[in-house]
């Protein structure tokens, strides 16, 4: 490896391979996104991509992951085993090649596979890149075989080892520090990741075992996504037992779609390509969506459900309370969009929406019951929907006829520039009060919320404009709600929430963000929402008063005043503190921080109510004490 290559023209090959590798440790952001925890966890994406690919090739029923100790991962499948023959150019075994030369996947020919995730084939090689050591072995042909690499070269031959039955392929890597930020891996992150796998790919065993503290599961559902929307609907009510599932094929491309109605107002559809999420939707999503809105309107006046009067359904009102699955798999997928999770392969419009007219046509015909039971659903989001409209015209002629008078309990800021502005979203009428006294009244209106706002995954657009509490905000705001929105009448441009350091609080914080998020996006779109963070503790040592905002600032505080006497009160709510308190720790602009909402901290909040807030509440409780708090007070 050390040749020249003017003396040894026959080695250009190889050298411009090792190139190939040092362009990957070279700009490692290029290949698997980042060099921090994500990148680090993709690493062992890609392996165990590998081992579903030759899974979904017929050959590969078992996968099993290990975090060991020292935090390099194992991945050993029972596949064939990578290939060992020599490969006739490279003059090195093939599993060689597929380890040491980048782009080797494209290189294997008509041997390729039909369908594949991750970096098809380059995965191997960009691992062992960007990894201090790595290890496989093969069993194949009756025999184990061995080799090593280190930060991607070469550094054992292809060994035998002894013979074997078995067939499969094993590897074992140790990401190189020089290139992560960190090395340690996170259980649940992978566990989550292998599970989604597993339900994307029915028949799959997938396990993982943390060796560092004893954890392991197995993932493995012969119903694939049918049991993946089981388990989403879980928490939730149902309104019909069969989860309708279906699945088309042809020379080189596949449909698979599962889904089910519940009794909740909002839609949760997950798209997926080569099984990845695309977040940003596609022809594949269009397809599904534009199938759906057509048969249930042919099938809704069929049935004379939809009388000839009534307005056709448009694809809100047939995705109200949908919980779906659709997952497509092709040969070269083309992955487009700001954070390339939009299909870009037109074609797939088409062949999903054909699969899933065929299919849900016929299911609806098939089952009269239960297309009667989602059809009515359907009609009365239609119904809700023309309901909100005349609302919403309602609220804003209201608004202009008694000339845009303020909701009663707002106390109002006297500056008239937006941009000056700033309304509190209080929680409770006691620190409603006491915000009322304490703040800077030229720049700071208050909105006190009586107790919990309504929670809008469980209630239609029609219900929450009937809500006071939404209401208030709508008219304060200025700028209406839904489509009508419009960001230019917005009369305050920090809208600032301030609730309790408590799960109740984190809660409303959560309800309040979706809220916005589901009706008034461009609210958080333009970063006008924040949350207050009002302090948890006082410490008084005789005329000092020091205000902590975490357990971590409390403690140095306390390390500092060793030895000294002081006092000290935790807050529980806002509630507690006297207007002037509430000015000093949380309110003066000079003194406060504040925490501005993003949009991934308002999807967070969103997914949370979409996929696990359900009915059934006791989950439902134990959810929001695991997550919710760190989910909205983290933000
Ligand atoms: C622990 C990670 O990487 N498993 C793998 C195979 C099996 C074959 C293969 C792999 C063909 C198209 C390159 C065997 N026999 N686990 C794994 N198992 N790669 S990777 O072939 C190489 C690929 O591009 C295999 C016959 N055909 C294919």
């Amino acid at each position: 490896m050390e040749k020249n290559d003017k003396l040894h023209p026959y080695d250009a090959g190889q050298i411009q391979v090792l190139e190939g590798l040092e362009a990957v440790r070279k700009r490692p952001g290029m290949y698997i996104g980042s060099t921090g925890s994500p990148g680090l966890h993709h690493l062992v994406y890609e392996i165990v991509d590998n081992s579903v690919d030759e899974a979904l090739a017929g050959f590969c029923t078992s996968i099993k992951v290990a975090i060991n100790k020292d935090n390099s991962i194992t991945v050993e499948d029972d596949g064939r085993g990578m290939p060992v023959d020599m490969h006739k150019k490279m003059k090195k075994p093939a599993v060689e090649v597929i380890h040491t030369v980048l782009h080797a996947g494209g290189k294997f020919g008509g041997g390729g596979y039909k369908v594949s995730g991750g970096l098809h084939g380059v995965g191997a090689s960009v691992v062992n890149a960007l990894s201090s050591r790595m290890e496989v072995e093969i069993r194949r042909n009756g025999k184990i075989y061995t080799q090593a690499y280190e930060y991607g070269k070469t550094v054992t031959s292809l060994e035998e080892k002894g013979n074997t039955r078995k067939t499969g392929s094993k590897t074992i890597f140790w990401p190189d520090t020089q290139i992560f930020d960190d090395i340690v891996y996170d259980y649940d992150t992978l566990a989550r990741r292998f599970r989604e796998m597993a339900f994307l790919n029915k028949g799959i065993r997938i396990s993982i075992e943390d060796k560092r503290d004893e954890k392991f599961e197995e993932f493995f559902y012969e119903g694939g996504i049918k049991q993946y929307v089981e388990y989403l609907n879980e928490l939730k009510n149902n309104i019909h037992k069969d989860i309708i599932y279906f699945e088309v094929k042809d020379k080189d491309r596949e449909v698979e779609v599962a889904l089910q109605y519940t009794d909740s107002y909002s839609e949760y559809i997950a798209s997926y390509a080569n099984n990845i999420k695309t977040t940003e939707g596609g022809f594949h999503l269009q397809g599904f969506k534009a199938a759906l809105t057509r048969t249930f309107n042919d099938y809704g006046k069929k049935s004379k459900i939809l009388k000839d009067s009534d307005e056709p359904f448009d694809g809100s009102d047939v995705r109200e309370g949908i919980t779906a699955i659709v997952s497509v798999k092709l040969t070269e997928p083309q992955f487009e969009g700001q954070t390339k999770a939009k299909l870009g392969n037109s074609d797939m419009r088409g062949f999903v929406e054909t699969a899933a007219a065929d299919y849900l046509g016929a299911f609806l015909e098939e089952n009269p019951k239960q297309a009667k039971i989602i059809i009515e659903k359907c009609l009365k989001a239609a119904r809700a929907r023309e309901a909100a409209r005349k609302a919403r015209n309602l609220a804003r002629r209201a608004t202009v006829l008694d000339g845009g008078s303020m909701p009663g309990k707002l106390a109002d800021c006297s500056e008239k520039d937006p941009a000056l502005s700033e309304i509190f979203l209080v929680e409770g009428d006691s620190a409603g009060g006491s915000a009322k006294d304490g703040r800077d009244r030229k720049r700071q209106a208050i909105l006190p919320l009586r107790g919990k706002i309504l929670n809008v995954e469980k209630a239609r657009l029609d219900k929450i404009l009937n809500s006071e509490e939404i209401k208030n905000m709508i008219t304060a705001f200025g700028c209406g709600i839904g489509s009508d929105f419009d960001i230019t009448k917005l009369r305050y441009h920090k809208i600032i929430i301030m609730t309790d350091a408590d799960v109740d609080g984190a809660h409303i914080r959560t309800l309040l963000l979706t809220f916005f998020y589901r009706y008034m996006t461009p609210l958080i779109e333009n970063g006008y929402v924040y949350a207050a963070q009002p302090p948890l503790f006082r410490v008084k040592k005789g005329k000092d008063i020091y205000y902590t905002y975490s357990e971590k600032e409390q403690n140095e505080v306390l390390e500092s005043l060793k030895g000294q006497k002081y006092d000290i009160q935790r807050y529980k709510g806002l509630g507690e503190m006297d207007a002037e308190q509430l000015w000093d720790t949380t309110m003066d602009f000079k003194k406060r921080t504040l925490i501005q909402i993003t949009v991934e901290d308002a999807t967070a909040a969103e997914e949370i109510f979409t996929t696990l807030m359900g009915d059934k509440v006791p989950p439902r409780k134990k959810f929001i004490e695991d997550h919710a708090v760190y989910a909205t007070i983290d933000i």
